[in-house]
């Protein structure tokens, strides 16, 4: 097919910092509710490890370049860590340290002509933060806004493409619903919707700070990245599993979309289903979901393009509770079936779909008013025995990205940008090393954590090294 691609299409590579950096309490770092996390309870992480050294990036950010320009990526797309810029989460005090790595990596990315991505916030909480209520509590959204302004002023002359928080429904549902991530509250049913709030309102005083005060000399772009599963009804003639399919979409992609691009509000749907549920189950605490106060700056409007973490895709039927128990699947009513025909790769939940994500690309495109979007994360994992001709996920790479051609030239999605997941084999949270995402390989056996291209590597380098050398025509 004719390349659909704008030539200033961006071609990159993710990572966040706790799974790749190390370095954990190098040179003034602050902890993180990740450090705590996987240095407490034995159990929590597979085969108790941690990203006290990961690749050890914070030590070997050279041989990441080296990477980055072996793919020929246009974009790379890291997270900073709160912690290592700011100890105790406040700007009281600041970590020249800290400030002086991300300073060489930016730096360095742009003098090898590779723009930075930066998300501010990728999971990993300033554990003195956790200690004050973490993301339950109110008074984080005014914190996160000072590290926010923080970043901007430091780094915001030469970063111009910013997420503030990254999955935030990952953050809730799994840090503070299932308890899997840290901080590793099971609070179900309650936390994770008051996580996701406050996690909403950091974004919107970010962006409202961003909007006034370093925009007009910065002329960056901020948004926050959501992840969403593309869901379709199991029995497209079954009017109930028609209804469960869109309370799937509304409770993941819906929950942070709506408010920002649509209503300054969630979806009616959700709060209805939440609301029926409390009231079933006899809780009188109030609606579970909390409501926008009038008082600060609105929702509405505060992303300047749509930035979109895809993996997989599910068929969906009604279904799916605990009991007698509030949770957040109870009041979802829609349970998740993998399509037999859909092979997996080396994780359960991430059933191959590239067809999904030209189906939610279009979906975007027409719910939430044809926004600009970045596909910020996409991939497929490796388990067991290390695979350096990774054929599948070679395939993996070629059919999405030919579907996300076929979204920009056949169904007129306004797609910039696509960043793999991810640039190495790093720490996958609550997986550990098990489960690997890289187009690099990095042998953990060795202190020099030596990286050592997949195919699947080479192949994403010759299709972006295709793509950047005939333009659209
Ligand atoms: C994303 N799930 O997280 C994150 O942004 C990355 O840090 C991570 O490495 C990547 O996806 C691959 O997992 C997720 O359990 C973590 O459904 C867990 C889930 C989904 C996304």
């Amino acid at each position: 097919m004719a390349n659909m691609f704008p030539c200033d299409f961006a071609w990159g590579a993710g990572t966040a910092a706790y799974q790749i950096e190390g370095g954990w309490d190098a040179d003034g770092k602050g902890p993180s509710i990740w450090d705590t996390f996987c240095h407490g309870e034995r159990g929590r992480v597979f085969g108790e490890q941690s990203g006290d050294v990961a690749c050890d990036s914070y030590e070997l950010w050279e041989e990441d370049l080296k990477c980055i320009q072996q793919l020929g990526l246009t974009h790379y797309r890291l997270s900073l860590s709160w912690a290592r810029l700011l100890p105790d989460g406040t700007t009281q005090h600041v970590n020249h340290k800290g400030v002086q790595y991300y300073n060489k990596v930016i730096n360095d990315l742009l003098s090898c002509n590779v723009s930075p991505m930066v998300t501010l916030y990728h999971f990993d909480l300033p554990q003195a933060l956790q200690d004050q209520g973490g993301w339950k509590s109110p008074g984080m959204a005014a914190l996160f806004d000072s590290y926010a302004q923080f970043c901007f002023q430091t780094f915001g002359d030469r970063v111009k493409l910013w997420i503030t928080i990254n999955e935030p429904y990952v953050c809730a549902k799994l840090g503070h619903e299932d308890g899997v991530h840290a901080p590793g509250l099971k609070e179900p049913g309650t936390a994770a919707y008051l996580v996701g709030h406050n996690m909403l309102r950091a974004h919107a005083m970010a962006w409202h700070s961003y909007n006034s005060l370093y925009r007009p000399a910065q002329r960056g772009a901020v948004s926050l990245a959501i992840n969403s599963d593309w869901a379709e009804p199991l029995d497209p003639a079954s009017t109930e599993d028609i209804a469960a399919a869109e309370r799937y979409l509304a409770f993941t992609l819906g929950w942070f979309a709506w408010p920002v691009f649509v209503t300054g509000d969630y979806p009616e749907s959700m709060r209805s289903a939440i609301d029926a549920q409390s009231k079933k189950l006899g809780y009188n605490g109030g609606s579970r979901l909390p409501r926008f106060s009038k008082d600060e700056p609105s929702v509405l409007g505060t992303a300047d393009f749509f930035a979109l973490n895809y993996y997989t895709s599910r068929n969906v039927k009604p279904g799916g509770g605990c009991g007698q128990m509030l949770c957040m699947k109870a009041d979802r009513d829609a349970e998740e079936v993998l399509d037999p025909s859909w092979p997996v790769c080396g994780v359960s939940w991430l059933a191959v779909v590239p067809h999904g994500l030209r189906k939610l690309l279009k979906y975007i495109k027409g719910t939430f008013n044809s926004p600009a979007v970045y596909i910020t994360e996409n991939g497929f994992s490796q388990t067991g025995p290390v695979q350096t001709e990774d054929v599948q996920r070679c395939a993996f790479y070629r059919d999405t990205i030919l579907e996300v051609a076929k979204a920009i030239g056949e169904d007129g999605v306004d797609v910039q940008g696509y960043f793999a997941w991810s640039l190495l084999d790093n720490f996958e949270w609550s997986d550990g090393f098990s489960v690997r995402f890289g187009l690099f390989h990095v042998d953990l056996s060795k202190a020099e954590r030596t990286r050592a291209i997949y195919r699947s590597g080479q192949e994403y380098a010759e299709i972006i090294m295709k793509h950047k050398t005939h333009t659209k025509d």
